[in-house]
């Protein structure tokens, strides 16, 4: 099926939205400035989401140009006081965490600067893609300021706190092997295959039950945050939910009666 345009109201130009079936696409569409998030382009995430209709399963987010994302607009810094700098931080929290615990798990497809603000929105996505000219920074320390897209939250979760740090303190940056082995990618490709791999991947993910896909995004990150015992009992709680459902029974049974894929291993 070829992809067409997905209509969605208040889409800014910087926003490109189509579909392919049941996969959603979502493009960062201003490379003139190496896809710099302004509010424009924040507010057009959120509008993509709100907008995306239910027949979506999966969605793949990648950026126009040479660059993924070179982070906040620094543009816009010059022109914000104290206050209206927290409710702008507090305005990337909603926007990320709306799609981060939303309908449908985000595929993020990563190339050239992965900076500041643009590893906050790629480390709200579910599963990341790297191609080999992906770059991760975080020029926050350089620039006099401090992450406020939910780095600080999301971040040290795949790469320890430890590690943000040095990135912050002295601008170290990483490439795509290394971003590979820390964590920050699930998966490395040759350049001009990461769309490729994020649409089978995508593919993958609208294949499995809803109620696995959302229990998968909303109670894995919770569990993880929360102590043992309230763990087991939310893990148990999912379990139960999950396995219950007739697409689930129907799944099980397909296997049992031999017409469902082994899991083996067949490589990433
Ligand atoms: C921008 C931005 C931006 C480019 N805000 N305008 N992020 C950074 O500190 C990264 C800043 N950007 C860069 O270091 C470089 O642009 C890149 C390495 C990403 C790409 O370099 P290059 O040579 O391909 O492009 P360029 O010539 O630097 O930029 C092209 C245009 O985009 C230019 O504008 P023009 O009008 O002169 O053509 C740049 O000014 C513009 N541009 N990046 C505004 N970031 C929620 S808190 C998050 C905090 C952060 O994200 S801090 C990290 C900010």
């Amino acid at each position: 099926m070829p992809r067409t345009k997905l209509d969605i109201p208040n889409l800014p130009a910087s926003v490109t939205a189509e579909r392919d079936g049941e996969i959603g696409f979502l493009r960062l569409s201003r490379p003139e400035k190496r896809n710099a998030l302004n509010d424009t382009l924040v507010l057009g995430i959120e509008a993509y989401f709100n907008g995306l209709p239910s027949d979506i399963r999966a969605v793949v987010l990648s950026g126009d140009g040479d660059h993924f994302s070179a982070g906040l607009d620094l543009s816009e810094l010059t022109v914000r006081g104290t206050v209206e700098s927290v409710h702008h931080s507090r305005n990337w929290h909603r926007v990320f965490d709306q799609f981060e615990f939303g309908k449908v798990p985000v595929i993020a497809v990563l190339h050239g600067a992965v900076v500041g603000g643009g590893l906050e929105l790629a480390s709200a996505c579910h599963v990341r893609v790297a191609e080999k000219s992906t770059y991760y920074a975080l020029p926050e320390g350089v620039r006099g300021i401090y992450v406020g897209g939910g780095g600080s939250v999301r971040i040290p979760r795949l790469i320890g706190a430890s590690r943000m740090m040095d990135m912050m303190l002295t601008g170290r940056t990483y490439g795509a092997e290394e971003g590979l082995a820390m964590g920050l990618s699930h998966y490395l490709v040759d350049n001009g295959t990461g769309l490729d791999k994020g649409i089978e991947l995508a593919k993958r993910v609208a294949a499995n039950t809803p109620m696995t896909n959302y229990a998968v995004m909303h109670a894995l990150p919770r569990i993880a945050d929360i102590d043992r015992p309230g763990g087991y009992m939310m893990e148990a709680l999912m379990a139960a939910i999950s396995s219950g459902s007739e697409e689930a029974q129907a799944r099980l049974k397909d296997f049992l009666e031999k017409r469902a894929p082994k899991a083996l291993h067949k490589g990433s």
